[in-house]
């Protein structure tokens, strides 16, 4: 039986490019195949339990804006609720997959073992939900970030008695992951930062987090769970400083820790913004290392510097993104998760979906552009071109060889490189004619 909240509101259908109809898909076709593959399957699009149902409207400067029959989001009975207009939105969209944070589907309760029960109880009925024929889970986490417990983290927390708390939550989050048939399980650390280094052991709380972290893969294999383990890079906000800056930031802790073949990386474009980098920068430096796993496709507002986790609307960014992600193999276990919240005035549920719509349609138009460009093989024959140099045996003899010989031909030869155009303008341009 239909909750009624998304009254008047018909299933989101491809109308195709022509079509004015704001709530259809004008390029998202999940059954068109692209490099051989049904888009549904490319793009794995997720919605977020969190910023979709969970999140009230707040901003720095004033309270709740919606108000949502779920509210007070402090019962069981209005918890599900809110999973009951959750599938319903999942239907209307037709995505295929789904994200939560414990939080976000179930009432914070106080203490452990009450938030145990509670999640449990929620996540079964989820799982029927799923059953039923609901969409799958992308991934599961834990919020260890809002309540005040974890204010001077979670891992990394001074006090021994949160890290055991965040070992529970953890692990009660795992479980509850791998009983849904989570896709992933993403690590994201708020609070695992500091403010100030006056009362901050940074090397102890860098070790603390990397044993936690060991702890969390020793737990999956333990359960059998076959998903992925990915942590999200994030530079700053809450906390001034986050250790997980950035792509290239985790990807050092991860290797310190021994954890490189384990563990990979959920990127956030907005977190990419706020790191001073690219989202593709982002997605190239993780996918040099093998170490791609899934995206929050969730831009922020350039102008104001903050998180504001918008749903995207830039073709050319996405396009560039999801170039790197198919140019890498395109996802394994991750997919396109829209982290992103509708703005506090958008208070109807015809806001939530037609963000949900745009945000699939940006996507799959970039998608679309970048496998086009990958198929015309452009930019990889410009590449090619550029490092061609290298493909000589003479080149790839050098990089075995030492300093001493290297300079000892430069003068033999009389080596002087003549400098080359980097042709940026040229394609930057080529882009623009796909996007
Ligand atoms: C916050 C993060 C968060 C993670 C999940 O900025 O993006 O939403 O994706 O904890
Ligand atoms: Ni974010
Ligand atoms: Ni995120």
């Amino acid at each position: 039986m239909s909750t009624g909240f998304f009254e008047g509101i018909e299933k989101v259908v491809y109308e195709g490019p022509d079509s004015t109809n704001p709530m259809a898909y004008r390029h998202y076709n999940p059954d068109e195949i692209v490099m051989g593959k049904r888009m549904e399957e490319h793009l794995r699009f997720a919605v977020a339990w969190w910023h979709t149902f969970a999140w009230e409207g707040q901003d720095p400067f004033g309270g709740q804006t919606f108000v949502r029959p779920w509210h007070p989001q402090d019962d069981m009975e209005r918890a599900k609720l809110k999973a009951d207009v959750a599938f319903e939105l999942f239907d209307i969209l037709g995505v295929p997959y789904f994200c939560w944070h414990d939080a976000d589907i179930r009432p914070e309760q106080g203490s452990f073992a009450e938030n145990l029960r509670t999640l449990n109880e929620i996540t079964d009925y989820i799982g029927e939900k799923m059953e039923a024929g609901g969409p799958d889970l992308l991934w599961g986490t834990a919020n260890m970030f809002s309540h005040r417990r974890w204010m001077g983290g979670a891992s990394t927390n001074p006090d021994p008695d949160v890290f055991a708390f965040a070992a529970a939550t953890v692990k009660s989050c795992m479980d509850a992951t791998h009983k849904l048939g989570g896709q992933n399980y993403v690590l994201w650390g708020g609070r695992e930062g500091y403010e100030t280094l006056l009362n901050t052991d940074l090397g102890a709380e860098l070790d603390h987090m990397g044993r936690f972290l060991n702890m969390v893969v020793d737990y999956k294999h333990k359960i059998g769970f076959k998903g992925t383990i990915l942590v999200e890079p994030k530079p700053q906000e809450p906390s001034k400083h986050q250790y997980d800056f950035d792509a290239a930031t985790c990807i050092g802790f991860l290797r310190k820790y021994g954890l490189e073949n384990e563990v990979k990386l959920n990127l956030e474009q907005g977190h990419a913004i706020l790191a001073g980098h690219s989202f593709e920068h982002e997605i190239a430096v993780a996918a040099a290392e093998g170490m791609l796993g899934s995206i929050d496709m969730n831009r922020n507002d350039y102008q104001s510097g903050w998180d504001t986790d918008q749903f995207p609307n830039n073709t050319p960014e996405v396009a560039l993104a999801y170039y790197h992600i198919l140019k890498s193999g395109g996802f394994a276990s991750g997919g396109t998760n829209f982290d992103a919240k509708v703005r506090r005035q958008s208070i109807d549920p015809a806001d939530l979906v037609a963000a949900h719509v745009g945000g699939m349609d940006i996507c799959a138009r970039g998608f679309k552009a970048a496998a086009a460009m990958l198929e015309d093989g452009g930019l990889e024959t410009a590449l090619k071109e550029r490092y061609a140099g290298w493909e000589s045996a003479e080149a790839q003899a050098m990089l075995g060889s030492d300093l001493g010989s290297i300079a000892q031909r430069v003068l033999d030869d009389n080596v002087n490189p003549e400098p080359r155009s980097g042709r940026q303008e040229i394609l930057e341009n080529y882009v623009n004619r796909f996007v």
